[in-house]
């Protein structure tokens, strides 16, 4: 039995990392107390905590990179879609701190030979995490540049080994009905759901993020993983992944099934083809947005043409929006 009593100091052999950790929490608790007893607003406190996110370095990975100056961190973590923690640009940040990010499985299966259900900390070290500056051009009108950390989706995918049935893919993502507040509302049906072809997929830019500014994802970002696929409409990005599915046929997405006129299956970006109820020719870069600011000109698959326009050779894009 340990001699340890209740105010006694342990050794510091005794002092774990996990312990370490947990005294910074409950410093960083009552920093946060502080703050708000200085009057500090919402956001500052949101910052202070989202800053003491464990890090998580990539590799440098310029060829995937664009050179857009990078939307600052407090944008990024604090201008949100993630619609089961609210409908507002704010209600992500200031609900998802909820969300239990861990223990964390994906499961991996559906026309593949190998199905498996990978434990996050599993995913983490499957391949060489990079750092890639990306655009995100949402279907709303507004674009950010976010340097994620991860590596490409197909490095898990070819893991279970795809079967020749195998067309497109499938991502669900979690729903925590007593944690996320969102899904009470009916605006979509949960869990989201989205997918892509088989080739999107498997395009190395097609990101599966774990982290952005070389730290651990922010939860309302989508922690503990989430996707980017920069060419093509935000909502595709889906956030918080626990089930990758294989399929022989066209999925129906969360947002395809709530207004099948307004989102398709594809949703890559095309200045040329509007939404039903607005132009898609301009967007809003957040940060950017003074008075006087200019819009700037949306470009043809966000930008990402010379690498992903071969997919869609031959495809009316406007039939397939
Ligand atoms: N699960 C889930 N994923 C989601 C969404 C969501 O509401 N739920 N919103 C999407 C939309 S519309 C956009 S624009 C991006 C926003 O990602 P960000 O908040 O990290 O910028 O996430 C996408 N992924
Ligand atoms: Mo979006």
């Amino acid at each position: 039995m340990s001699s340890r009593k209740p105010g006694n100091v342990p050794p510091p052999s005794e002092i774990t990392p996990e312990r370490v950790w947990q005294s910074r929490r409950d410093w960083m608790a009552r920093a946060g107390l502080a703050a708000a007893a200085a009057g500090l607003p919402g956001w500052a406190m949101r910052q202070a905590f989202a800053q003491d996110a464990p890090p998580l370095p990539g590799q440098p990975s310029p060829q995937f990179s664009v050179m857009d100056k990078q939307t600052s961190f407090k944008d990024i973590s604090t201008y949100n879609n993630y619609y089961e923690f609210g409908l507002d640009k704010g209600d992500p940040a200031d609900h998802a701190g909820k969300l239990q990010t861990r223990p964390w499985t994906v499961t991996v299966d559906g026309e593949v030979q190998r199905p498996q259900t990978f434990d996050i900390d599993t995913l983490l070290k499957l391949a060489p995490m990079e750092d890639r500056v990306y655009r995100l051009r949402c279907v709303e009108g507004w674009s950010m540049v976010i340097p994620w950390v991860g590596y490409p989706l197909a490095a898990l995918l070819k893991q279970v080994e795809p079967t020749g049935n195998a067309k497109y893919v499938e991502f669900t993502t979690v729903v925590q009905r007593e944690n996320m507040p969102g899904v009470r509302s009916p605006v979509l049906q949960w869990p989201y759901v989205e997918a892509l072809r088989l080739d999107e997929a498997m395009h190395p830019l097609a990101l599966l993020v774990f982290g952005l500014y070389g730290k651990v994802l922010p939860n309302q970002n989508g922690a503990p993983l989430r996707l980017a696929v920069p060419w093509k409409y935000g909502f595709k990005s889906a956030k918080s992944l626990v089930r990758i599915r294989l399929v022989e046929r066209q999925p129906t997405s969360s947002w395809m099934q709530a207004a099948p006129s307004e989102y398709g299956f594809y949703a890559n970006v095309n200045p040329d083809v509007p939404h039903p109820r607005w132009s898609q020719a301009t967007e809003r870069r957040i940060g950017e947005d003074g008075l006087f600011t200019p819009k700037r000109k949306t470009l043809m698959f966000n930008g990402y043409a010379d690498q992903v326009a071969s997919l869609y050779q031959g495809m009316d894009l406007k039939a397939n929006y």
